[in-house]
């Protein structure tokens, strides 16, 4: 299969491609989460949920594998260090209580997945303590037995934990692919940044394509 990407056509097995979708979580998404703690207008991010829902629902008809990361902490917060939970001035900290829970901890209302996009049986959902997908947690391990050589991403935020992730797969090895319109920034202009330095300089990190091109993808494979 072959998706119409920037800087050049995206080449791809869904055998051995991956969807992963980067903390879609009621704690970046809805107000009183930790994304409005640190200042941000959290109604921007969710504009992308519609095109990601209907990329996830092709994904999962087609047969590929979903992968689901939260950015999340144990409760006793021994996995967050201090330079991450005392930076700036929050109007609340990780691990502090808020209207959706303890912010930015495992297993509270706040830190789930939005509706719209939870994980079913079968997916892969990785809680991640860093801003990588990759870092301290068994992602490269669980693709590598799967086989998987290609990762397409989405998610939030395009400049932090997505950008941080793609480049983390980028060096190990992985041909990464970002669908522009499944995801967002709290700041329109790092987002447009981001895209752009992705696919500069022949692909330094990876390709970015528009979520309708890996739908024709999909639609072509149906036949
Ligand atoms: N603050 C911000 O833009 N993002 C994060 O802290 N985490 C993620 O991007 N998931």
């Amino acid at each position: 299969m072959h998706i119409d990407a920037r800087p050049f056509a995206y080449e791809f097995d869904l055998a051995t491609t991956a969807l992963v979708l980067i903390d879609m979580q009621r704690d970046f998404i809805e107000p009183g989460g930790f994304g409005e703690s640190l200042g941000n207008d959290v109604s921007l991010l969710e504009a992308i949920v519609p095109a990601t829902q209907r990329v996830l629902q092709a994904w999962r008809g087609a047969g590929g594998l979903v992968v689901h990361t939260r950015e999340a902490h144990r409760p006793d917060l021994s996995d967050c260090p201090p330079a991450k939970r005392n930076r700036g001035a929050p109007t609340l900290r990780i691990g502090d209580a808020g209207p959706m829970g303890r912010i930015l901890v495992a297993g509270e209302p706040g830190n789930q997945i939005i509706e719209a996009l939870a994980p079913v049986a079968g997916e892969i959902v990785i809680d991640k303590p860093g801003k990588g997908a990759f870092y301290a947690t068994g992602l490269h391990e669980l693709l590598q037995q799967r086989r998987i050589t290609h990762l397409l991403f989405g998610g939030v935020t395009t400049e932090v934990c997505v950008q941080t992730s793609l480049r983390e797969a980028n060096d190990r090895g992985y041909d990464g692919l970002l669908l522009e319109d499944c995801t967002e920034s709290y700041f329109p202009a790092f987002k447009a940044a981001t895209l752009e330095m992705v696919r500069a300089q022949g692909g330094i990190v990876g390709w970015t394509a528009p979520s309708s091109a890996l739908l024709s993808a999909l639609r072509g494979q149906e036949g």
